[in-house]
């Protein structure tokens, strides 16, 4: 897991002053960022809880691809959001963790599924020196899960294992903090399997990675997941992605 220099932290710039890309960050420095597609029955709530959390520091950029009323509602709450005709998770989630300048970006979905309440957790983790902190909804039971999506969870988190070389326990979770050269440095493929790409890629190429139990509620509002073909996307994913970095 060391072919890949992870993020060195140097304490001072070339000038002996402090460097503004290095630990200890605070929320000033966490953009939060997602993919919504008509989260109307969501967005309100994912957002003020960041609010809350964070005491509003926390940037939120929303990669929106709605016909409702989630791009206004993220506007109302000073979320930047950027419009983009519906592609798919990945896309959106892409160009969502690309577009922020701070120098840690949180992803989460916008449905009021991940615990906005673990963001201290997640800061804390990277300014120890973790590149990415994954979000491990699995640890927990994830009873609010539907079963045969957890089933599929568990299924995915044992084949990335096995091409990982290292045990892995939730490939596709939403909700991760990554160091921002973590996400500018890698070419990113995948668009279902986005989340397990963002997991398996840094860990494959030595970046320092480490998952961390959170809580999962019921989702509000529809899914965007086709659970068969969604599923099988994302086991191509892992496939294609574990073995391109193996070899
Ligand atoms: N902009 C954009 N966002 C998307 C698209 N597809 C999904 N999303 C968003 O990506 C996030 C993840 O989608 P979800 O429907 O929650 O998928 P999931 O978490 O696998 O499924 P659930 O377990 O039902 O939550 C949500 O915030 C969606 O609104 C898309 O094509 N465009
Ligand atoms: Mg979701």
């Amino acid at each position: 897991m060391s072919e890949h220099s992870p993020v060195e932290p140097s304490d001072v710039d070339e000038d002996g002053s402090p460097r503004a890309d290095d630990p200890p960050f605070t929320f000033d420095d966490v953009a939060v960022v997602m993919g919504t597609y008509n989260e109307e029955a969501a967005i309100e709530h994912v957002l003020t809880d960041i609010d809350a959390v964070t005491d509003g520091r926390a940037e939120v950029v929303c990669v929106d691809g709605s016909d409702d009323a989630t791009a206004e509602v993220a506007r109302e709450h000073g979320a930047t959001v950027v419009e983009q005709e519906p592609q798919g998770y990945g896309v959106a989630v892409r160009e969502a963790v690309l577009t922020p300048d701070r120098p840690i970006v949180v992803t989460t979905d916008c449905d009021d599924t991940y615990p906005m309440e673990a963001l201290p957790r997640f800061l804390e983790l990277v300014n120890e020196g973790y590149d990415v902190v994954s979000g491990d909804r699995l640890h927990n039971g994830a009873e609010a899960m539907p079963a045969f999506n957890r089933f599929g969870n568990h299924a995915f988190a044992a084949l990335a294992s096995a091409l990982m070389g290292e045990r892995v326990h939730d490939t596709t979770t939403g909700m991760r903090a990554y160091r921002r050269e973590v996400v500018q440095d890698i070419t990113w493929t995948e668009n279902t399997g986005l989340s397990a790409e963002l997991l398996i890629r840094p860990a494959m190429r030595g970046y320092d990675v480490i998952e961390t139990p959170i809580e999962y509620d019921e989702r509000r509002g529809e899914t965007k997941l086709d659970p068969i073909g969604g599923g099988a996307a994302i086991g191509k994913s892992i496939l294609k992605v574990g073995l391109t970095e193996r070899f």
